[in-house]
């Protein structure tokens, strides 16, 4: 009887394993300045062997699992032998990246699509899903990335109803932030403030993708999270200053509970990012413009066109060239034009 009560309460735990917006792909991102492909090898490989030892009921990806619809083969293919070494099954909602032209609609025809047609991976949606072990019921359900989401209320995008189960949780693809850091970033085009989408939703945990950068939500006991992309890609300040982690969620003893796992594999920022590709660009720009203004002030003064034959015409008159000189520079010309 102690025993078995015994045995009921340690199962009586269910853990799931959060990531997103790993953005692979065949080509390393110009701020990386290590060997972006192993970088991103050691991550995916930690993420599994921490998903396989705590047991998770689940591995949750919060969508961008692809930086492209259709990404290189060869480079992927090595990142997807990883994946498919978890133990329990992946379940990813769609990111804008994952789709052409960041529509739902052309799934079908990306490496997602495909991967979720061979049983590869579980798209979620939000009809939903029931994990139940140890006791715990579980409804996990999911939104991907569309053009409307953010543009308009949170209801039909971060909302679900909790239903016939112990907890909740919805996954979604979207610009949900605090209201703190909405009004600190004018520029975001749209965005849904998560303290809304909680007042809104029933599920005890939302946990979102899409803004790289991690922040928590928490009102009452519900929860909206991102714990930041897991592949760092720009130079910005922020990525440089962060490291990349993972979200377990814990449900044991009546509750569910939290906690972001650091990824031990990851490097300081300042060892794998650079913005000198940034100050290249900018130099690039300046030359590139100034050889633009160049081009114009010596089509405006000298030359009406660049045919190369009228400017050396040109040229040639003025240079008041004997016949035998000019004819000498025609055959060259006609040389150098005609060969490839
Ligand atoms: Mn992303």
């Amino acid at each position: 009887m102690f025993i078995s009560s015994l045995c009921t309460k340690e199962k009586s735990e269910m853990r799931l394993l959060y990531f997103t917006d790993t953005h692979l792909r065949g080509t390393a991102p110009a701020a990386r300045t290590d060997d972006f492909a192993a970088a991103v090898r050691a991550k995916l490989s930690e993420v599994v062997r921490l998903a396989n030892e705590l047991k998770v009921s689940a591995v949750l990806h919060g969508g961008d699992l692809f930086d492209l619809p259709e990404p290189g083969l060869g480079q992927v293919g090595e990142y997807l032998e990883i994946l498919r070494r978890f133990r329990a099954p992946l379940y990813v909602v769609p990111g804008n990246h994952d789709a052409y032209g960041h529509n739902p609609a052309t799934l079908p025809r990306t490496l997602l699509g495909f991967l979720a047609r061979m049983g590869l991976v579980r798209l979620l949606n939000r009809e939903p899903v029931y994990l139940e072990g140890g006791g715990v019921r579980l409804q996990l359900t999911g939104q991907g990335y569309h053009a409307g989401i953010d543009r308009r209320d949170p209801g039909p995008d971060y909302a679900v109803e909790k239903r016939d189960c112990d907890f909740a949780v919805h996954v979604a693809h979207g610009m949900l932030l605090p209201r703190s850091v909405i009004s600190s970033a004018p520029f975001l085009p749209a965005a849904t403030a998560a303290e809304e989408a909680l007042e809104a939703t029933g599920a005890d945990y939302t946990l979102a993708g899409h803004y790289h950068m991690p922040w928590e939500v928490r009102i009452g006991g519900k929860v909206a999270l991102n714990p930041g992309a897991l592949v760092r890609l720009s130079a910005h300040p922020d990525e440089i200053a962060r490291t990349p982690r993972v979200v377990v969620l814990e449900c044991a003893g009546g509750g569910v509970s939290h906690r972001y796992v650091a990824l031990e594999c990851a490097r300081p920022g300042e060892e794998v990012l650079s913005r000198a590709h940034l100050d290249a660009a900018r130099v690039r720009e300046e030359s590139r413009a100034a050889f633009l203004a160049g081009l114009e002030s010596f089509r405006g003064e000298r030359f009406a066109v660049m045919e190369p034959e009228e400017v050396l015409r040109e040229v040639l008159a003025r240079a008041g060239a004997g016949p035998e000189v000019e004819a000498e520079i025609w055959r060259r010309f006609q040389v150098r034009v005609s060969s490839p």
